[in-house]
């Protein structure tokens, strides 16, 4: 699939801070460790409505990580994938009558607006779930051979499953009890009433072609994949095992992430499947978590149409922490909205205090698990000092707004 367009990032001087980040699995804040080329998989839009501010985080918060990376002169290989053969995207075209191809190359087509218009730095390699097709098919056939897959028993349907316990890690990203697991996995696109799998928390690989719903010939049978071992296959076929980052928001954790590094674990023997899993918070709008199923959505595009900055978006975005659940609210988008414009003053004064101090403090604050709240605060007391006390250094004023765009990705 063709990407967005990239935004030039200025190089930021002074000393870059090597990253350290949450990782789930771990359960604490660790050093990313990348080699020249820093890796990472971002799970994917599912393009059956448009991005709401809640993907929007998400993609944000990951867009620092990319931004962090770059700083420390990582050369950076950014992988994504779109889920454009799923239920949700079948149901919905189904309701509206729509044609499903139709429906996800559109909603594809307006996130790449979106994410260009957030000046979220582009994916190298964007691939959609129907173009992977063939590579999912020959893992699954791996899969099969090794009896690490299984076919229900049903003439009709004899769709794969994957035996959950192969790779002897079940729970290692999750960190979730059999409980957790049990519960997450009914409500979040799991089958464990699917008559004829060996355990109720084995995950679908390939659904076999039913009448009225799409499906591609293969060796498998004709049929369609499963989701978990499309990102796990797409990941794994671009970065390979122990990649820097895999990520996601956190409705991610259980089961996508984990079955999709237990579908790697299984098929190379080798782990980890990714170094470090970091999630995202959830957005919510009026006490609920922002979602396409419960239809509470505020979309980037509705905001762009309504000529709201999308610079503001991103600076609302950014104003909480990146792991926290947290609202999106009218008092978020106009606090926003008043700190851009003060910043955009600040930075066209013709001297102002010293830059190097600032940029040390948004290094310090961001490579320390994209502490974006304090980031933020250290520019408003540069900008404050800027705009009241003032300063002498006529370099200054465009040495920040090189570092607020490098760093933050807000152009000023
Ligand atoms: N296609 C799959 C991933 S392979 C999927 O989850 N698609 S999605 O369209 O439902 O979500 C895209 C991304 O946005 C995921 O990383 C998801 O965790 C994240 N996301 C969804 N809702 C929210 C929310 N309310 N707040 C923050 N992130 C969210
Ligand atoms: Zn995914």
């Amino acid at each position: 699939m063709q990407s967005w367009p990239s935004t030039p990032v200025p190089e930021v001087p002074g000393t870059p801070r090597p990253l350290r980040l949450y990782d789930t699995a771990a359960r604490e804040i660790r050093p990313t460790a990348p080699g020249r080329t820093a890796t990472m998989y971002v799970c994917g839009i599912t393009p059956y409505d448009a991005t709401h501010l809640g993907h929007a985080a998400t993609y944000l918060a990951f867009d620092l990580v990319h931004r962090q990376w770059l700083d420390n002169r990582h050369d950076v290989h950014y992988v994504q994938n779109v889920t454009d053969v799923d239920d949700p995207l079948l149901e919905r075209a189904e309701r509206d009558q729509d044609d499903w191809v139709v429906l996800a190359m559109r909603e594809t087509a307006l996130f790449r607006e979106d994410m260009t218009a957030l000046r979220v730095l582009p994916p190298r390699d964007y691939l959609g779930a129907v173009e992977s097709i063939p590579e999912i098919v020959e893992a699954v056939a791996k899969l099969l051979t090794d009896r690490i897959a299984y076919r229900v028993k049903d003439d009709e349907y004899p769709d794969i499953y994957f035996a959950h316990e192969a790779s002897g890690r079940f729970g290692e990203v999750s960190q979730y009890t059999p409980d957790e697991m049990e519960k997450l996995f009914a409500e979040r696109g799991g089958d464990p009433d699917r008559p004829g799998k060996r355990h109720p928390l084995d995950a679908l690989l390939w659904r076999a072609a039913r009448p009225g719903e799409p499906s591609w010939e293969s060796e498998l049978g004709p049929g369609r994949p499963g989701w978990h071992v499309e990102c796990s296959v797409i990941a794994l076929n671009r970065l390979g095992m122990g990649f820097d980052v895999q990520g996601g928001g956190s409705d991610l954790i259980f089961p996508h992430h984990e079955f999709s590094a237990a579908h790697a674990e299984a098929l190379t023997g080798e782990r980890p499947f990714a170094r470090h899993y970091t999630h995202a918070g959830m957005i919510g709008l009026d006490g609920e978590k922002m979602s396409k199923s419960r239809g509470n959505l505020v979309f980037v595009s509705r905001l762009r149409a309504d000529k709201v900055d999308p610079m503001a978006v991103r600076l609302g975005l950014l104003s909480g922490h990146y792991r926290a659940d947290r609202p999106w609210t009218a008092d978020v988008l106009s606090a926003a909205v008043a700190r851009l414009a003060r910043w955009r003053t600040a930075v066209a004064v013709s001297a102002a205090p010293p830059a190097a101090d600032l940029i040390a403090r948004l290094r310090d604050h961001l490579s320390n698990d994209l502490d974006t709240p304090r980031a933020l605060a250290a520019v408003d007391a540069w900008a404050d000092a800027a705009l009241s006390v003032g300063g002498q250094d006529t370099e200054a004023p465009k040495a920040v707004q090189a570092a607020v765009d490098a760093l933050l990705g807000v152009l000023l």
